[in-house]
């Protein structure tokens, strides 16, 4: 016998995964990794039999509860099933799966609709963070159609507007997590940095590339995401990460000049397969480098002026516009706000099915 979890599969920007009640899963903590695991498809890299699609972007699970907080309305646990590897990690949050939350959240009825725009405040459990997420509710429903176009998605959608007001420090406790605006690891300059998630800026050229060549290239390129890996080690403890080794951040963002019109171009480590485009709040934190003043970013963009400055940061499939508000009084820049535009769609809506041998504490392949 198997058993039947009610679940959602949603893409959430560029993202796709399963969106679950908390109250459909198990509480205890090892039991629920191991339930999401076999949804997923567990540690098969092709995930052949489960519901991923082998890949860090489509293997991503979204836990929704309400919230006890108050002034907030649900709780948003994010939890990446690592591809090709029997283990989830809890470590990051994302926010292409986030921005699913907010339809996900009014249609299992945990919001109500308020008028033809409906706020869902959700916290990201990850992070301790707040997101508002803007949402078309005409008529009370939920809206998917719409014009809204983002890179990396076909088509078009109904616009999710995503509030961040307080991004900084969300898994290292600062924006510079290393107190430092550059520092030198291994005879490489970079600017570690948290605006929402822990990225690593680095100039392409220090490891011999234009910072244009495609994902693809970059995957085949073993030497330099071995170096990148090498890293990415040396500086999880740095940035107050501690052993980063089974870790999907810090991500690392290799810069260069944007030659698409916008601010800065990026090529980003998620954080072993460059990403066809960049994460949502990898984004921020790019945009977030190039704001202050003395980054490594600032060899490519010229300083970004004003107390609402929108950077638009490159990526192989588009670009990415964040926009900023921002308190300059100080040496380095405030960001009061943050705003992020995403679509999000409903996929499928039924249960998945767990094998009777997971709740008898064996994983899909019998390891665990
Ligand atoms: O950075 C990619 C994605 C993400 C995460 C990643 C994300 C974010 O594109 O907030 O959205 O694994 O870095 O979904």
């Amino acid at each position: 016998m198997q058993t039947a979890i009610p679940c959602v599969l949603m893409r959430g920007g560029s993202s796709k995964g399963l969106y679950f009640l908390g109250s459909d899963l198990p509480t205890e903590e090892g039991l629920r990794s191991r339930v999401l695991l076999a949804a997923m498809g567990g540690g098969d890299p092709r995930q052949i039999d489960g519901m991923g699609g082998a890949h860090p972007l489509t293997s991503k699970i979204a836990i929704i509860s309400s919230s006890d907080q108050p002034g907030v309305d649900v709780d948003y646990l994010f939890v990446q099933a690592v591809v090709g590897e029997d283990r989830v990690d809890l470590s990051p949050t994302c926010g292409n799966i986030l921005a699913g939350v907010g339809p996900f959240a009014l249609e299992k009825g945990l919001v109500t609709a308020n008028g033809d725009m409906t706020v869902v405040r959700v916290h990201m459990v990850n992070t301790g963070k707040i997101c508002e997420l803007l949402i078309a509710t005409p008529g009370g429903q939920v809206s998917y159609e719409g014009d809204a176009v983002i890179d990396g998605v076909p088509g078009t959608g109904s616009p999710i507007i995503c509030d961040f007001p307080d991004a900084a420090g969300s898994s290292c406790g600062a924006l510079l997590p290393t107190g430092n605006v550059r520092d030198r690891v291994d005879g490489v300059e970079v600017t570690c940095i948290d605006s929402g998630m822990p990225v690593v800026l680095l100039r392409a050229s220090d490891f011999g590339l234009s910072g244009q060549e495609t994902p693809a290239e970059l995957n085949q390129n073993e030497a330099l995401k071995s170096r990148l890996n090498g890293l990415r080690l040396k500086l999880g403890p740095m940035m107050n990460l501690g052993d980063v080794t089974d870790w999907v951040v810090p991500k690392m963002s290799l810069l260069s000049a944007a030659e698409k019109g916008g601010n800065i171009s990026t090529r980003t480590f998620i954080p072993h397969v460059c990403h066809e485009a960049i994460g949502v709040l990898g984004a921020a934190s790019v945009a977030a480098g190039c704001i202050i003043p003395g980054s490594i970013c600032e060899d490519f963009t010229s300083t970004i002026s004003g107390t609402a400055p929108t950077v638009s940061v490159e990526h192989p499939s588009g670009h990415f516009d964040v926009t900023m508000a921002l308190n300059t009084e100080g040496e380095i820049p405030v960001i009061k706000k943050i705003g992020l535009l995403r679509t999000a769609r409903t996929l499928m809506t039924g249960s998945v099915m767990i094998p009777a041998s997971v709740w008898a504490g064996r994983s899909q392949n019998g390891s665990v």
